[in-house]
């Protein structure tokens, strides 16, 4: 009997198939973040520091410089992840001889990616480029005081949701157009109400142009602060929870967005009552928003649980949002994502029913008691069938293949 026969059988014997497990966990796309292959530089011909507390750390060779060199570490990451999987991307990415500025960016330069995604049969997500730029120097962007500068940042937004259509109408499949600003106070504002109110009739007029939802559809993102904007952030969690819900967009719950013992586990269920769609953003905060790759921790697997256990999965886009720079960044990409896959069939090869029976009927003894006998279980042997169905290697066979990819590009300047 193989190994994957034996821990069948094992959770068979609980009421588990781990053939629907494993057939589930293959149509579920993660949405893997460009910016983790180059430490959130882009290629627009002159390039800033990111800034609004968003920072790569680590000099780790193999950085990608060009989008060929990106477009060629992709193909390596997702090779050895299994599935069929989206590039998010973010307007710093365009590739093209032009230098358009924010507020000039149109869909052909991007059409390398178009085409690219087109033959490896990945789908795009796009985002907007809110910092790293002299018009966001201030923490200010949407929010900004200046109408020429909220206005210009106004222009980006619309072009990035047209060049996020044309993607989806290409690719068939919606690209998700999140907004993250990066606008805040370092210390305590006077006019709180001013700066939300600013943001506000920003967004509006950013979303005023109808957009096709089988094409794009829209996100916005929160945060509870950032490095340089501790005392207020303009887009709070309320501000775009009520926004989200008020305009029908997306809402982007990221995991190093909130207070450290705030749980974006137990967000999911009451957001999603009220939302029509959720994206989310996988990362890992150490003390802070320090997007860590990420683990397959409790809180990784926290959340996959209430995703399947919610029925939620039809509704959520996961997208990945950490960067490493201390460590190979294909490494990073191809862990991380794993992790996401292996937290999800984690959570489906759970005994659901037997739990929620003992729930339902407060024993919350059996659901105590099932759930840490349960995290023996074999789930190792059903993620190494599913990956060597899937043609990807595990264990030794997948670090032979990091290290040589790793090694092939750290000569790169
Ligand atoms: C910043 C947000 C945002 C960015 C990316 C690069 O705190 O998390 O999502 O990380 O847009
Ligand atoms: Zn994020």
């Amino acid at each position: 009997m193989s190994q994957y026969d034996s821990a069948r059988a094992q959770f068979a014997d609980w009421g588990v198939d781990t053939e629907t497990a494993i057939d589930a966990l293959k149509s579920i796309p993660i949405s893997m973040h460009c910016w983790q292959g180059d430490d959130v530089v882009g290629f627009e011909a002159s390039t800033g520091t990111s800034g609004g507390g968003i920072q790569a750390t680590g000099n780790h060779p193999g950085r990608a410089r060009t989008p060929d060199e990106l477009r060629a570490d992709l193909d390596f990451a997702y090779g050895m992840i299994p599935g069929t999987h989206r590039l998010n991307l973010h307007a710093i990415y365009l590739d093209t001889d032009e230098t358009p500025g924010r507020d000039e960016i149109e869909f052909r330069h991007f059409t390398p990616w178009v085409d690219w995604a087109r033959d490896a049969g990945i789908a795009l997500d796009f985002n907007p480029t809110f910092f790293a730029h002299a018009k966001a120097d201030d923490n200010l962007t949407l929010a900004h005081p200046d109408k020429g500068i909220r206005d210009f940042w106004i222009e980006h937004g619309r072009r990035c949701r047209d060049i996020a259509a044309q993607m989806g109408a290409a690719q068939g499949s919606p690209c998700i157009n999140n907004i993250w600003v990066p606008d805040g106070f370092k210390d305590t504002p006077v006019d709180r109400m001013a700066a939300r109110t600013r943001l506000e009739a920003s967004l509006n007029d950013m979303f005023a142009a109808p957009q096709d939802k089988v094409q794009m559809r829209d996100a916005v993102e929160s945060k509870l602060f950032g490095i340089g904007v501790e005392a207020c952030t303009v887009g709070s969690h309320e501000f775009y929870l009520g926004y989200a819900i008020r305009k029908g967009t997306l809402l982007c719950l990221d995991m190093g967005h909130f207070h450290p013992t705030e749980n974006i586990a137990d967000k999911l269920s009451a957001c999603a009552l009220s939302l029509d769609e959720i994206l989310l953003h996988v990362s890992r905060p150490m003390r802070w928003d320090s997007d860590h790759v990420i683990l397959l921790n409790d809180d990784i697997q926290a959340m996959a649980n209430e995703l399947v256990s919610g029925d939620l999965l039809g509704r959520t886009h996961i997208g990945l949002d950490f960067f490493d720079a201390t460590i190979s960044r294909t490494a990073a990409w191809v862990i991380g994502t794993r992790n996401m896959q292996k937290s999800l069939l984690r959570a489906m090869l759970l005994p659901l029913y037997r739990l929620r029976q003992a729930e339902t009927s407060l024993d919350h003894t059996t659901r105590f008691v099932v759930t840490e006998e349960f995290k023996d279980m074999p789930f190792g042997a059903i993620w190494e069938e599913f990956c060597t169905r899937m043609g990807t290697p595990v264990g030794q066979g997948l670090i032979r293949e990091l290290d040589g990819y790793q090694a092939k590009v750290a000569g790169r300047g």
